[in-house]
Parts: C-alpha cells; structure tokens; sequence
C-alpha cells in the first residue's frame, strides 16, 4: 500500500497545471520566485521510470571509460543548456539552498530529502545522455591516505583539480553563482573511515542515525558534514555545495550506506519503510509536513520504491584475491590493510596512471598550495 500511495504522488506530479509556485520563494533577501520555464521542466522530472531494470549505481571508479565520459557529459550539457535560466545544473543546484530544502538538513528526512533530489537529478542526467546514472563515491577508498588530495579523484579524469580553481578535468573553469569552482581538500574535518561505517551498521533505526538523536559517532549527518568542509569551498557550505558535481557522487555514497541500513533492517525484521522517528526535532522534518520536492511529503522519503523501482548500487569494491587491482584500472589493493587504495597521481606526467608498485606519495605535478580562495559569510555552515 504504500508503494501505491507514493505512485499516486508521482502521478499527480505530472499534471500540467501542477503549479509548486506558492511554495517556491528564495531563503534570500529576494525572495524571489522559481522561473515558469524552471517549474515546468521540474515537474517533468517527476516520474517512475517503466517497470523493468533497475539502474545500476556503481562506484565512481568502477564505471568503464565510456560510463564515466557519459557521467561527465551529461553533467556538462546540464550546464550548458539555458533553455532554463541560469542554467539547467545551476537551477537544480537552487533547489539545495532555496525553500525548497527547509527540510533537508538537521533532521532524520536528510536521508529521504537528498534521496529524491538525486533522482531528480539522475532523470535530468539522462535527458541528456540515454542510461546514465550517478555513480557513488566512497570516500572512505581516499580516506587513510597521506595526502588524499593526490588520488586519481582529483585527476582531470576525475572531478580535476583538488585545490584551488579547478582548472583541470571535466568541470576546468567552471563558474557558479558563489564564485569560480573551487576546491581546498583535506585542510579541515575528515573523510569516512572503516569504523565510521561499522558504527553506522551496527545501529537499528533510523533515529539512532540522524539529527536530532544520534550521537555524533554514528549521526550519518554529521560525518557526512565533515566530508563536505573537508573538500573545501563550494562543498563547505549548504548554500554552494550542489554546485559542484562532486556534491552528487558524495551523496550518493551516503544513499549506499542508507540502503545498507535498510537491507540490514530487513534481515532483522524491521521494516525500513515503517522506520520514521517520532521525536524529529524541527518541524519541518515532520512526517506529514511538505518534503519541498513537488508534492511529496517528508514521510514519502522512506518509502522502499526508490530501490524497487528506480535503482539498486553495486557493490562497493574490495580486494580481490590473486590479483592487485580491486577489479578497477584506478584502483589498487593495499594487501596490508586489506583495502582499496586509488592510484596516487605522479608528479612527472598526467597521465602516470599505471603505477603498480607500492602507493608512493608525491605532489601532483598541477598542486598549487596556497591557492584557495575564501567565500564571504554566508549564512549556511555544515555544522
Ligand atoms: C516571500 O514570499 C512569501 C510567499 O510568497 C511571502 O509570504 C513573504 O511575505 C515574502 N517575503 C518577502 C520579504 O517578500
Ligand atoms: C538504454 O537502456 C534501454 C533499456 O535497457 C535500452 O533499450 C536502450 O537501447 C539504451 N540506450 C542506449 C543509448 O544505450
Ligand atoms: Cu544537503
């Protein structure tokens, strides 16, 4: 039955004259309104895909050359289509700081918040380019390092440049209404580790993993915060994190472990679909209150369709036995932790890729310290 509802919801969110304009004013001084052409396509992307295969989310680094180009493509023609003003990427990048995200943060419907806006997200993807889809990031693969900032990642093969402008890879140059795309990673904060995810796992419910419940030890919300500041400008702050592309892969990470949580619910008999604290602090993280995303409610987030019906995750890579790579051109087993380490990028040539010998640790050959820039006070931190 619920399952029904949630496809009635979805419906509903297809009639055209489905207007969420009421609702859609700014948190800013401007208060101003969504774009007619931004609504319209908006409800657009409202839809349950047609009964058949699930799309198959897969860790960044395990998607083939060609997915990976794809990912990146649609992204970029996301950017350049300005069709809807300023841009379709930047339109949807709104949706994470304007009221639309009241209920987004610092409570248990972040899951079921960022949950939708990445299908949102991922069906806008593929307008532009047929079956792509959001890969995950596991953080946790950089986490542990001595220098993160120098794993394959942060390649122009990757997400480019790890601080300062990224002025290499896919995004080089890109502009976003707080300043030029920009990166300052691993001078605040940390990524996941090993133990993070075990004390996650080891929780029940859904309270015992999310504001305003959850100790910070296992508050899902809060580690995932700290990966945020740790990347630095644009993902440091709510209000720019949706800018950079790298806001989508992280987060995705973080529906993988949610869905996790869920799988381990259900072999212990909990049912994730009925998990909803009751104890939810802000109001706006009620469950009957309006999720911000079209008409859904802050309860349809925990709803099982999304992967019933939209898409599952491949697993994350491990070590494999008798052989070094962790099943990744980009990646490689580090034998004596028993974990998957990327390539670390060589200082001589951009395209040093193919080292097998061990991890060395040396300055990527586009490093520039120093060169971050600071953004004024904006008004929204990751605690
Ligand atoms: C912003 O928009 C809302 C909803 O339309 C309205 O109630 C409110 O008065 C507006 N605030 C300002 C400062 O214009
Ligand atoms: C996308 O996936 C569908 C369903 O699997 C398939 O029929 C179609 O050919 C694919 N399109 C491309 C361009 O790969
Ligand atoms: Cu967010």
């Amino acid at each position: 039955m619920p399952s029904l509802a949630i496809c009635v919801l979805f419906i509903l969110v297809l009639f055209p004259n489905y207007d969420i304009d009421a609702q859609q004013t700014s948190l800013t001084s401007a208060n101003r309104s969504l774009d007619p052409r931004f609504l319209n396509w908006l409800n657009s992307l409202f839809f349950l895909p047609p009964e058949g295969e699930l799309r198959v989310r897969k860790e960044y680094r395990m998607l083939t050359d060609a997915e990976r180009n794809n990912f990146h493509n649609s992204i970029r023609l996301l950017k350049q289509d300005t069709s809807v003003p300023p841009n379709k990427f930047d339109a949807l990048a709104s949706l994470h700081h304007l009221n639309t995200a009241l209920s987004a943060h610092g409570g248990p419907n972040f899951l079921g918040w960022h949950r939708v806006y990445l299908v949102l997200f991922e069906n806008a993807m593929r307008e532009k380019v047929a079956n792509v889809t959001i890969p995950y990031w596991d953080n946790t693969i950089e986490e542990g390092l001595q220098s993160p900032r120098q794993s394959i990642l942060f390649s122009p093969l990757f997400m480019g440049t790890a601080n300062g402008q990224v002025t290499q890879g896919p995004f080089s140059f890109w502009s976003t209404p707080f300043g030029p795309l920009g990166r300052d990673v691993g001078n605040d904060r940390r990524l996941m580790n090993p133990n993070d995810i075990s004390a996650i796992m080891s929780q029940t419910i859904i309270a015992d993993i999310t504001n305003p419940n959850a100790p910070d030890a296992t508050n899902i919300e809060e580690l995932h915060n700290d990966v945020h500041v740790y990347l630095g400008q644009q993902m440091s702050r709510i209000e720019s994190a949706s800018y950079d592309p790298l806001f989508y892969i992280h987060h995705a990470f973080i529906d993988y472990l949610w869905e996790d949580f869920r799988t381990n619910q259900r072999m212990r008999g909990l049912d994730p679909a009925r998990d909803y604290p009751r104890i939810v602090g802000e109001q706006t993280h009620q469950p009957l209150a309006s999720m911000g995303l079209g008409r859904l409610l802050v309860i349809d987030g925990i709803n099982d369709i999304f992967t019933r019906r939209i898409y599952r995750y491949e697993r994350r890579p491990t070590c494999i036995p008798n052989s070094n790579n962790c099943g990744s051109q980009y990646l490689r087993c580090d034998w004596s932790r028993q974990r998957c380490v990327p390539l670390i990028m060589n200082q001589n040539s951009p395209t040093a890729m193919a080292q097998t010998g061990p991890v060395v640790q040396r300055l990527p050959w586009w490093s520039r310290q120093g060169g971050a820039t600071t953004f004024g006070n904006g008004q929204f931190v990751f605690g």
